[in-house]
Protein backbone atom coordinates (compact mmCIF):
# COMPACT_ATOMS: atom_id res chain seq x y z
CA UNK A 1 0.00 0.00 0.00
CA UNK A 2 1.04 3.26 -0.48
CA UNK A 3 1.28 5.88 1.79
CA UNK A 4 -1.94 8.53 1.75
CA UNK A 5 -1.55 11.53 0.18
CA UNK A 6 -3.00 14.96 0.30
CA UNK A 7 -3.31 15.00 -3.69
CA UNK A 8 -3.46 19.29 -3.35
CA UNK A 9 -0.23 19.22 -2.13
CA UNK A 10 2.32 21.60 -4.22
CA UNK A 11 4.55 17.98 -4.19
CA UNK A 12 1.74 16.06 -5.91
CA UNK A 13 1.43 19.26 -8.05
CA UNK A 14 5.11 19.42 -9.14
CA UNK A 15 5.62 15.67 -9.60
CA UNK A 16 2.56 15.65 -12.08
CA UNK A 17 3.76 18.20 -13.70
CA UNK A 18 7.63 16.90 -14.16
CA UNK A 19 5.40 13.88 -15.45
CA UNK A 20 4.02 15.66 -18.68
CA UNK A 21 7.55 17.75 -18.86
CA UNK A 22 9.59 14.21 -19.06
CA UNK A 23 6.53 12.94 -21.47
CA UNK A 24 7.01 16.31 -23.53
CA UNK A 25 10.69 15.82 -23.62
CA UNK A 26 10.24 12.07 -24.62
CA UNK A 27 8.75 12.45 -27.66
CA UNK A 28 11.29 13.23 -30.37
CA UNK A 29 13.10 10.20 -28.87
CA UNK A 30 9.89 8.26 -29.37
CA UNK A 31 9.17 9.76 -33.01
CA UNK A 32 12.57 8.37 -33.91
CA UNK A 33 11.88 4.92 -32.21
CA UNK A 34 8.70 4.60 -34.32
CA UNK A 35 10.94 5.19 -37.63
CA UNK A 36 13.56 3.00 -36.65
CA UNK A 37 12.02 0.28 -34.83
CA UNK A 38 8.77 -0.36 -37.57
CA UNK A 39 9.30 -4.50 -37.78
CA UNK A 40 7.88 -7.11 -34.99
CA UNK A 41 9.97 -8.02 -31.80
CA UNK A 42 8.49 -11.54 -32.04
CA UNK A 43 7.33 -11.08 -28.65
CA UNK A 44 3.61 -10.37 -27.07
CA UNK A 45 2.33 -8.20 -24.32
CA UNK A 46 0.51 -9.38 -20.98
CA UNK A 47 -2.22 -8.89 -23.04
CA UNK A 48 -1.32 -11.30 -25.84
CA UNK A 49 -0.95 -8.67 -28.33
CA UNK A 50 2.23 -8.60 -30.95
CA UNK A 51 4.60 -6.38 -29.54
CA UNK A 52 6.82 -4.12 -32.30
CA UNK A 53 10.19 -3.31 -31.60
CA UNK A 54 8.77 0.51 -31.34
CA UNK A 55 6.05 -0.47 -28.59
CA UNK A 56 9.27 -2.28 -26.20
CA UNK A 57 11.83 0.94 -27.60
CA UNK A 58 8.58 3.95 -26.47
CA UNK A 59 7.92 1.93 -23.40
CA UNK A 60 11.94 1.84 -22.56
CA UNK A 61 12.14 5.21 -23.27
CA UNK A 62 8.99 6.42 -20.84
CA UNK A 63 10.26 3.76 -18.04
CA UNK A 64 13.87 5.40 -17.85
CA UNK A 65 12.76 9.11 -17.74
CA UNK A 66 9.90 9.02 -15.79
CA UNK A 67 10.92 6.60 -13.39
CA UNK A 68 13.80 8.93 -12.85
CA UNK A 69 11.77 11.82 -11.59
CA UNK A 70 11.73 11.89 -7.79
CA UNK A 71 7.99 12.03 -7.08
CA UNK A 72 7.16 9.41 -9.44
CA UNK A 73 7.21 5.53 -7.11
CA UNK A 74 6.43 3.38 -9.75
CA UNK A 75 5.74 2.58 -13.55
CA UNK A 76 3.11 0.05 -15.47
CA UNK A 77 2.39 -0.21 -18.72
CA UNK A 78 0.44 -2.03 -21.46
CA UNK A 79 3.97 -3.59 -22.58
CA UNK A 80 5.11 -5.08 -19.28
CA UNK A 81 3.76 -7.56 -17.05
CA UNK A 82 4.76 -6.03 -13.45
CA UNK A 83 4.97 -3.06 -11.96
CA UNK A 84 8.02 -1.06 -11.47
CA UNK A 85 9.01 0.51 -8.07
CA UNK A 86 11.08 2.75 -6.64
CA UNK A 87 10.40 5.87 -4.19
CA UNK A 88 8.13 8.19 -4.56
CA UNK A 89 4.73 9.59 -4.27
CA UNK A 90 2.75 8.76 -7.43
CA UNK A 91 2.16 6.37 -9.85
CA UNK A 92 2.17 6.63 -13.57
CA UNK A 93 0.52 3.99 -15.78
CA UNK A 94 1.20 4.13 -19.81
CA UNK A 95 0.28 2.85 -23.32
CA UNK A 96 3.86 3.92 -24.80
CA UNK A 97 2.56 4.08 -28.41
CA UNK A 98 -1.25 3.35 -28.70
CA UNK A 99 -2.45 2.22 -32.15
CA UNK A 100 1.07 0.73 -32.97
CA UNK A 101 -0.72 -1.41 -35.69
CA UNK A 102 -0.89 1.52 -37.48
CA UNK A 103 2.48 1.94 -37.98
CA UNK A 104 2.85 -0.27 -41.24
CA UNK A 105 0.38 1.92 -43.27
CA UNK A 106 2.33 5.11 -41.54
CA UNK A 107 -1.37 6.15 -39.83
CA UNK A 108 -1.85 7.99 -36.57
CA UNK A 109 -0.77 6.70 -33.63
CA UNK A 110 0.14 7.97 -30.09
CA UNK A 111 0.81 7.52 -26.54
CA UNK A 112 -1.66 7.80 -23.50
CA UNK A 113 -1.00 8.07 -19.47
CA UNK A 114 -2.17 8.61 -16.30
CA UNK A 115 -0.82 9.99 -13.06
CA UNK A 116 -2.74 7.99 -10.38
CA UNK A 117 -2.52 9.06 -6.38
CA UNK A 118 -2.31 5.34 -5.61
CA UNK A 119 -0.78 1.97 -7.04
CA UNK A 120 -2.37 0.53 -10.60
CA UNK A 121 -4.14 -1.64 -10.46
CA UNK A 122 -6.73 1.22 -8.83
CA UNK A 123 -9.74 3.13 -9.63
CA UNK A 124 -9.81 5.79 -12.16
CA UNK A 125 -11.09 8.25 -9.43
CA UNK A 126 -7.69 8.38 -8.08
CA UNK A 127 -6.16 9.84 -11.14
CA UNK A 128 -4.31 12.99 -10.76
CA UNK A 129 -4.11 13.88 -14.14
CA UNK A 130 -3.87 12.29 -17.19
CA UNK A 131 -3.34 12.81 -21.39
CA UNK A 132 -2.24 11.57 -24.56
CA UNK A 133 0.29 12.38 -27.28
CA UNK A 134 -0.93 12.14 -31.36
CA UNK A 135 2.21 11.36 -33.40
CA UNK A 136 0.36 12.81 -36.49
CA UNK A 137 1.14 15.69 -39.45
CA UNK A 138 2.39 17.60 -35.99
CA UNK A 139 2.95 15.88 -32.53
CA UNK A 140 0.78 17.14 -30.08
CA UNK A 141 -0.78 16.67 -26.77
CA UNK A 142 -3.98 16.92 -24.80
CA UNK A 143 -3.47 16.85 -21.00
CA UNK A 144 -6.66 16.88 -18.29
CA UNK A 145 -5.65 17.88 -14.70
CA UNK A 146 -7.43 19.58 -12.16
CA UNK A 147 -11.16 19.83 -13.83
CA UNK A 148 -9.72 21.50 -17.46
CA UNK A 149 -8.66 20.32 -20.12
CA UNK A 150 -5.63 21.84 -22.67
CA UNK A 151 -4.12 21.33 -25.99
CA UNK A 152 -0.55 21.73 -26.77
CA UNK A 153 1.80 21.60 -29.86
CA UNK A 154 4.79 19.65 -29.53
CA UNK A 155 8.34 20.45 -31.08
CA UNK A 156 11.59 19.28 -30.27
CA UNK A 157 10.96 18.59 -26.48
CA UNK A 158 8.63 21.73 -25.62
CA UNK A 159 5.29 22.62 -25.67
CA UNK A 160 3.09 24.87 -27.06
CA UNK A 161 -0.14 26.10 -25.93
CA UNK A 162 -2.78 26.37 -28.26
CA UNK A 163 -6.38 25.75 -26.27
CA UNK A 164 -6.42 25.95 -22.60
CA UNK A 165 -10.10 24.96 -22.39
CA UNK A 166 -10.87 22.03 -24.92
CA UNK A 167 -14.62 21.00 -24.37
CA UNK A 168 -16.70 18.25 -26.15
CA UNK A 169 -18.56 20.29 -28.58
CA UNK A 170 -22.45 19.84 -27.80
CA UNK A 171 -23.71 19.54 -31.49
CA UNK A 172 -21.77 15.81 -32.23
CA UNK A 173 -20.76 14.91 -35.85
CA UNK A 174 -18.21 12.06 -35.71
CA UNK A 175 -19.04 8.20 -34.45
CA UNK A 176 -15.93 5.55 -34.30
CA UNK A 177 -16.75 2.17 -33.53
CA UNK A 178 -14.21 -1.06 -33.05
CA UNK A 179 -14.45 -4.71 -33.45
CA UNK A 180 -16.31 -6.32 -36.78
CA UNK A 181 -19.97 -5.48 -37.09
CA UNK A 182 -20.76 -9.59 -36.95
CA UNK A 183 -18.96 -9.86 -33.65
CA UNK A 184 -21.28 -6.98 -31.82
CA UNK A 185 -23.85 -7.90 -29.79
CA UNK A 186 -27.45 -7.61 -30.93
CA UNK A 187 -27.87 -4.32 -28.70
CA UNK A 188 -24.69 -2.52 -29.32
CA UNK A 189 -25.44 -3.44 -33.18
CA UNK A 190 -29.01 -2.00 -33.27
CA UNK A 191 -27.38 1.45 -31.11
CA UNK A 192 -24.87 1.50 -34.12
CA UNK A 193 -27.21 1.46 -36.86
CA UNK A 194 -29.36 4.40 -35.05
CA UNK A 195 -26.18 6.57 -34.31
CA UNK A 196 -24.61 5.32 -38.28
CA UNK A 197 -27.92 7.59 -39.62
CA UNK A 198 -27.17 10.94 -37.18
CA UNK A 199 -23.27 11.21 -37.90
CA UNK A 200 -20.04 10.91 -39.69
CA UNK A 201 -18.12 7.71 -39.19
CA UNK A 202 -14.29 8.17 -38.62
CA UNK A 203 -12.63 5.29 -37.30
CA UNK A 204 -8.92 5.19 -37.95
CA UNK A 205 -7.69 2.21 -35.47
CA UNK A 206 -5.74 4.28 -32.99
CA UNK A 207 -7.77 5.30 -29.96
CA UNK A 208 -5.90 8.67 -29.42
CA UNK A 209 -6.83 10.13 -33.04
CA UNK A 210 -10.45 8.58 -32.58
CA UNK A 211 -10.90 10.00 -29.38
CA UNK A 212 -9.43 13.09 -30.72
CA UNK A 213 -11.59 13.44 -33.46
CA UNK A 214 -14.78 13.34 -30.81
CA UNK A 215 -12.91 15.87 -28.54
CA UNK A 216 -12.64 18.38 -32.21
CA UNK A 217 -15.82 17.52 -33.87
CA UNK A 218 -18.40 15.89 -30.91
CA UNK A 219 -19.76 12.58 -31.08
CA UNK A 220 -18.91 8.75 -29.88
CA UNK A 221 -15.86 6.14 -29.87
CA UNK A 222 -16.22 2.70 -28.89
CA UNK A 223 -14.29 -0.46 -28.86
CA UNK A 224 -17.74 -2.28 -27.28
CA UNK A 225 -18.23 -5.63 -25.54
CA UNK A 226 -18.30 -8.53 -28.42
CA UNK A 227 -20.03 -11.80 -28.74
CA UNK A 228 -17.00 -13.46 -28.48
CA UNK A 229 -15.19 -11.05 -25.90
CA UNK A 230 -17.71 -9.65 -23.39
CA UNK A 231 -14.43 -8.09 -21.68
CA UNK A 232 -13.67 -5.92 -25.40
CA UNK A 233 -10.58 -5.36 -26.53
CA UNK A 234 -8.86 -2.37 -24.89
CA UNK A 235 -7.06 -1.84 -21.22
CA UNK A 236 -9.29 -0.23 -18.18
CA UNK A 237 -5.66 0.81 -16.28
CA UNK A 238 -3.65 1.93 -19.47
CA UNK A 239 -6.48 2.95 -21.85
CA UNK A 240 -9.95 3.39 -20.19
CA UNK A 241 -9.54 5.31 -17.37
CA UNK A 242 -7.14 8.16 -18.62
CA UNK A 243 -9.09 8.61 -21.70
CA UNK A 244 -12.48 8.77 -19.29
CA UNK A 245 -10.81 11.45 -17.55
CA UNK A 246 -9.99 13.51 -19.99
CA UNK A 247 -13.41 12.98 -22.16
CA UNK A 248 -15.54 13.77 -18.13
CA UNK A 249 -13.02 16.87 -17.93
CA UNK A 250 -13.97 18.07 -21.11
CA UNK A 251 -18.12 17.92 -20.25
CA UNK A 252 -18.36 14.61 -22.03
CA UNK A 253 -19.25 11.02 -20.69
CA UNK A 254 -17.23 7.84 -20.37
CA UNK A 255 -19.14 4.08 -20.00
CA UNK A 256 -18.44 0.32 -19.73
CA UNK A 257 -21.86 0.05 -20.47
CA UNK A 258 -23.25 0.34 -16.54
CA UNK A 259 -21.18 2.84 -15.14
CA UNK A 260 -17.96 5.83 -15.74
CA UNK A 261 -15.11 4.03 -16.64
CA UNK A 262 -13.46 6.07 -13.84
CA UNK A 263 -15.70 4.13 -10.81
CA UNK A 264 -14.68 0.19 -11.81
CA UNK A 265 -12.62 -1.12 -9.70
CA UNK A 266 -9.87 -2.78 -11.58
CA UNK A 267 -9.01 -6.58 -10.24
CA UNK A 268 -5.93 -6.63 -12.20
CA UNK A 269 -3.76 -4.49 -14.23
CA UNK A 270 -4.27 -5.36 -17.14
CA UNK A 271 -7.39 -6.14 -17.29
CA UNK A 272 -9.79 -5.48 -20.64
CA UNK A 273 -12.94 -3.46 -20.35
CA UNK A 274 -15.81 -2.30 -23.18
CA UNK A 275 -15.79 1.12 -23.27
CA UNK A 276 -17.64 4.17 -24.63
CA UNK A 277 -16.82 7.63 -25.17
CA UNK A 278 -18.29 11.23 -26.13
CA UNK A 279 -20.96 13.37 -25.70
CA UNK A 280 -23.14 12.86 -22.65
CA UNK A 281 -26.67 12.18 -24.18
CA UNK A 282 -24.68 9.73 -26.84
CA UNK A 283 -23.65 7.24 -23.90
CA UNK A 284 -27.21 7.66 -21.91
CA UNK A 285 -28.58 6.33 -25.01
CA UNK A 286 -25.71 3.15 -25.48
CA UNK A 287 -26.33 2.68 -21.52
CA UNK A 288 -30.00 2.73 -22.23
CA UNK A 289 -30.17 0.45 -25.11
CA UNK A 290 -27.42 -2.30 -24.45
CA UNK A 291 -29.38 -2.47 -20.32
P1 LIG B 1 -2.63 -1.14 -29.01
O1 LIG B 1 -2.57 -0.36 -27.73
O2 LIG B 1 -2.01 -2.49 -28.91
O3 LIG B 1 -2.12 -0.35 -30.17
O4 LIG B 1 -4.20 -1.47 -29.31
C1 LIG B 1 -5.16 -0.48 -29.07
C2 LIG B 1 -5.79 -0.01 -30.35
C3 LIG B 1 -6.59 1.23 -30.13
O5 LIG B 1 -5.82 2.38 -30.29
C4 LIG B 1 -7.65 1.12 -31.20
O6 LIG B 1 -8.82 1.78 -30.86
C5 LIG B 1 -7.86 -0.35 -31.33
O7 LIG B 1 -6.70 -0.98 -30.80
C6 LIG B 1 -8.00 -0.74 -32.74
O8 LIG B 1 -8.24 -2.08 -32.84
P2 LIG B 1 -8.70 -2.74 -34.24
O9 LIG B 1 -7.42 -2.88 -35.01
O10 LIG B 1 -9.30 -4.02 -33.81
O11 LIG B 1 -9.66 -1.79 -34.91
MG1 LIG C 1 -3.50 0.98 -26.85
Amino acid sequence: MSKSLDTSTTEAEQTVTEVIDGIVETTPDVRRAVADHRGQSNSVNPSGDDQLAADLRADELFEQRLLGIDGVATYASEERAGVEATDGRLHVAMDPLDGSSNLEPNSGMGTIFGVYSERPPTVGTNLLAAGFVIYGPITSMVVARKGGVSEYILEDGDKRIVDDDVTVPDDPTVFGFGGGIDSWTDEFASYAEEIRHELKLRYGGAMVADINQVLTYGGVFSYPELESRPEGKLRLQFEGQPMAYILESAGGRSSNGEQSLLEVEPDELHERTPLYLGNDDLIDRLEANID
